[in-house]
């Protein structure tokens, strides 16, 4: 039997741009409403796709969404045709417009949370995807997403598909972002780490004061329980409240795993000893615990650069590789940090810088543009085959985007009833290349 982790890249969609929607991301914040790139920001993803496909990896793509979201528009209220409901939306309400017009499914780390096989109570592979309460444009994704993962893992033999968790705050999930998974190979049982940022039924307990915490206890208890997980392969851990008041809105802004290694900074988690005393007497392999020191990378540093949004991956020849963005490799504190990181003794043997500024303007790095599935051999078999990357369908792709993307976008453009035309013309036509079906509501409806 094999086993592959296969990472599925998000597909940056064709209406990118920067509107300042996330309050507690610094990035989103700060560039909020510069002019972007959604040709460039598209092959950026497929550049980084195509590079681990060469590395010898599985690699898949998923879809993006289909924005303008008009439906969410007309919920609220916005009537008339299409033109109309656009324009009257731009007009009257254009913070609720353009959060309506977000790309952010691009971010596929928070599409969903998934076990593998290994772990579960019935051997599936389990998909839950994310609620992303905490953010109304995040919250227009999981219906979608769902249909999408049921398009691409469309076998009740060997995968189960949950709906979200309830559309509250107290449920609040980001799926991946929040979640880890250990193993000493991909098909062997392994352990998961939920990581969370505020109890949502305990008011005692503590929680960040000035940046919101979008992961709640329950909901990390609730995936776990929906996934047939139990004690001995769950471990649930509270992120340190004071890092999220500094712009970790996310665990993968502060730490990443894979196999036996846990990379992350000193002040990531609210109880970092117990932590590690905890996985490592579940992991059933020895763990390597990288702990960055605030002396040597301070949290600032940290999320400016993305360092612990980073892939680690796993080549064919056992080891370890870093994806880094560029950013990482322009700051001297964390270059010269990774360059020792890989002389050590750890599974840990080479760093790769790659170019997604266009995401990481909006606080997306590698690891968030990235759904992690551990996957045996028939598993993976049963995965639709369109989604697999490949060189013909990198070549695919990249012609698709150039058809169908503009070079420039500023949030002026984003009325444009031009633009739904042409979004929805490139994912009717993505459907086919990708055989998801019909999957967005405009072909539905
Ligand atoms: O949810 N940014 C995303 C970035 C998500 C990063 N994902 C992980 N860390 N896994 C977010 O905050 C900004 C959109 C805007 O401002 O236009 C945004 O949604």
């Amino acid at each position: 039997m094999k086993h592959f982790e296969v990472n599925f890249d998000g597909l940056v969609g064709p209406t990118h741009n920067y509107a300042g929607l996330s309050f507690g991301n610094v990035a989103s914040l700060s560039n909020a409403r510069s002019v972007s790139s959604p040709r460039s920001a598209a092959k950026q993803g497929l550049e980084k796709m195509k590079a681990l496909h060469d590395m010898g990896m599985v690699q898949g793509v998923l879809a993006p969404q289909e924005r303008p979201d008009i439906y969410a528009l007309r919920r609220i209220g916005f009537q008339g045709s299409d033109q109309e409901v656009l324009a009257r939306a731009a007009k009257e309400a254009p913070a609720i417009f353009q959060a309506c017009c977000s790309a952010s499914s691009m971010w596929t780390a928070n599409a969903a949370t998934v076990s593998p096989g290994a772990d579960t109570a019935d051997g599936k592979v389990h998909f839950t995807p994310a609620n992303l309460t905490n953010k109304f444009h995040r919250s227009l994704e999981p219906q979608t997403t769902g249909r999408i993962l049921r398009a691409m893992f469309n076998n009740s033999r060997y995968f189960a598909h949950h709906d979200h968790l309830p559309n509250n705050e107290h449920f609040g999930d980001e799926g991946a972002a929040n979640h880890t998974r250990f193993c000493s190979e991909y098909g062997h049982a392994g352990v998961e780490m939920f990581v969370y940022g505020r109890y949502a039924f305990d008011g005692s307990k503590p929680a960040p004061t000035k940046y919101p915490a979008r992961q709640t206890y329950e909901a990390s208890l609730a995936v776990a329980r929906l996934h047939g997980l139990s004690d001995e392969n769950t471990v649930f851990v509270q992120q340190n409240p004071d890092v999220i008041d500094q712009g970790v809105f996310h665990n993968d802004v502060i730490a990443v795993g894979n196999q036996n290694v846990l990379f992350f900074h000193e002040e990531a988690f609210l109880n970092t000893a117990q932590a590690i005393e905890e996985l490592q007497s579940k992991v059933a392999t020895e763990m390597h615990f990288i702990e960055v020191p605030t002396a040597r990378v301070p949290v600032a540093e940290a999320v400016r650069t993305y360092l612990f949004n980073t892939q680690l991956i796993t080549l064919k020849n056992g080891h370890m590789v870093i994806v880094a963005p560029t950013e990482c490799r322009d700051s001297e504190i964390v270059s010269s940090y990774l360059s020792e990181l890989v002389t050590q003794n750890t599974p840990i043997k080479e760093v790769r810088y790659f170019d997604v500024k266009q995401s990481m303007r909006n606080g997306g790095g590698p690891a968030c543009l990235r759904l992690r599935v551990a996957l045996k051999d028939q598993e993976l078999a049963a995965v639709n085959p369109a989604c697999i990357m490949n060189d013909t369908l990198f070549a695919t792709l990249n012609t698709w985007v150039d058809k169908h993307y503009r070079e420039e976008l500023s949030s002026d453009d984003l009325a444009d009833p031009q633009l739904l035309i042409e979004s929805r013309t490139a994912l009717d036509e993505l459907t086919q290349i990708l055989k998801l079906g019909s999957v967005y509501r405009f072909q539905r409806d």
